[in-house]
């Protein structure tokens, strides 16, 4: 590994690279300072499997890391690199390094002290309810496409359920037959979770730059509990807002895990979900009234959105998510979708909340 730290534009010296583990595509390292003091590494292998259009991901977290950054120098902010993801270049002045064998590697300023949460309080949630809503911000005066789509209809729900389809019908894993509760529960929802596509088509809503990854631990909190960076900016790309609204939701107002094998864990927390909303509106000053009205929904598309992608996987006998023991999958599929049901008894609710704020 040191091999390839040698490529890397590095001005202080540093350790050996420690395995992280976090997240179900990319392997991570940290690599520690030398000295006390001095900055340390983050060290990622793009899974370019998964991430097909590397160069194309690296252009979109450039033009979206240097124009946050740009925006924090105007505002005479403190502490900059400790508020945005700071990508070191190679010695080439290319953002990633591409080794000989065809492997991806990027280097990354370590965010620290900084710790990653699974679960949020409501104090903290309503905190990260205005970092997502200023990322968003931010963001909102650059052309959605302006950035490419890393993975090409990485959010969009009727893409998704095509793939479900293409792996029901080959069965790879021969799993299908013994899923059928779910294969209706996910069919009888189908036409419902299509609707943003179609307001889309019809030019009633717009994409913004989204992050398209909004779960609790791609958040970096300080030793207070206060966000201060978002991180894991692969997928952004262009989305609709209420997708970065519904995918936080997902993790953080759900009583339960996102793998929760006990099906009795998993319920809407509204504690969480008026708190994070209450920072959301304050900062996404430029949301549409359609948009607005349409966060419940959000929360319910992408949990339902997880349930098919975590399906989908299963049914393909887990060639995509990275998997802690063999029935990972089902149990998250199962998992996600609870979470839907349990979204759909709270709907009024939840809407009731974003009047209530608004
Ligand atoms: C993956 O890499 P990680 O763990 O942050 C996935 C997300 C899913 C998430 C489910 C590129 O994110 O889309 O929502 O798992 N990322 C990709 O936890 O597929
Ligand atoms: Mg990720």
């Amino acid at each position: 590994m040191n091999e390839i730290l040698k490529h890397f534009a590095i001005w202080n010296e540093v350790e050996e690279p420690q395995p992280l583990r976090i997240g179900f595509i990319n392997d991570s390292f940290v690599v520690p300072a030398k000295r006390v003091g001095e900055t340390s590494y983050c060290l990622q292998r793009i899974n370019h499997r998964i991430f097909k259009d590397v160069e194309g991901l690296m252009r979109n977290i450039e033009i979206v890391t240097s124009h946050i950054r740009e925006k924090l120098l105007i505002a005479r902010e403190e502490n900059i690199e400790r508020k945005v993801l700071h990508l070191i270049p190679t010695k080439e002045g290319k953002t990633f390094y591409r080794t000989p064998e065809g492997e991806y590697w990027r280097l990354y300023v370590l965010v620290e002290p900084a710790t990653s949460q699974e679960k949020v309080t409501p104090m903290s949630a309503q905190l990260t309810g205005e970092a997502f809503g200023r990322f968003q911000s931010q963001l909102a005066d650059l052309p959605f496409n302006a950035l490419c789509e890393s993975i090409p209809n990485f959010h969009n729900m009727e893409f998704r359920l095509q793939e479900l389809d293409e792996a029901l019908e080959a069965d790879a894993a021969g799993r299908k037959a013994a899923c059928t509760d779910i294969i209706e529960a996910i069919n009888k929802r189908r036409d419902e979770m299509c609707l943003a596509e179609r307001l889309f088509r019809e030019g009633k809503l717009h994409k913004h730059i989204n992050h398209c990854d909004t779960k609790v631990n791609n958040v970096l909190f300080d030793e207070k509990g206060r966000p201060i960076c978002i991180v894991d900016l692969d997928t952004v790309m262009p989305g609709f807002v209420f997708s970065d609204f519904g995918d936080f939701m997902r993790t953080a107002a759900n009583t339960g895990l996102e793998d929760d094998p006990n099906l009795d864990n998993i319920h809407v927390d509204l504690e969480i979900y008026e708190a994070y909303t209450k920072g959301y509106l304050k900062k996404a000053t430029f949301l549409t009234d359609l948009e607005k009205e349409l966060l419940p929904y959000g929360c319910r598309l992408l949990s339902y959105m997880q349930t098919v992608r975590f399906f989908t996987d299963w049914l393909n006998g887990d060639t995509y998510y990275k998997i802690a023991y063999p029935e990972h999958n089902l149990v998250r599929t199962r998992a996600q979708l609870r979470l839907v049901e349990e979204q759909e008894k709270v709907a009024d609710e939840m809407a009731k909340i974003i009047k209530k704020l608004s």
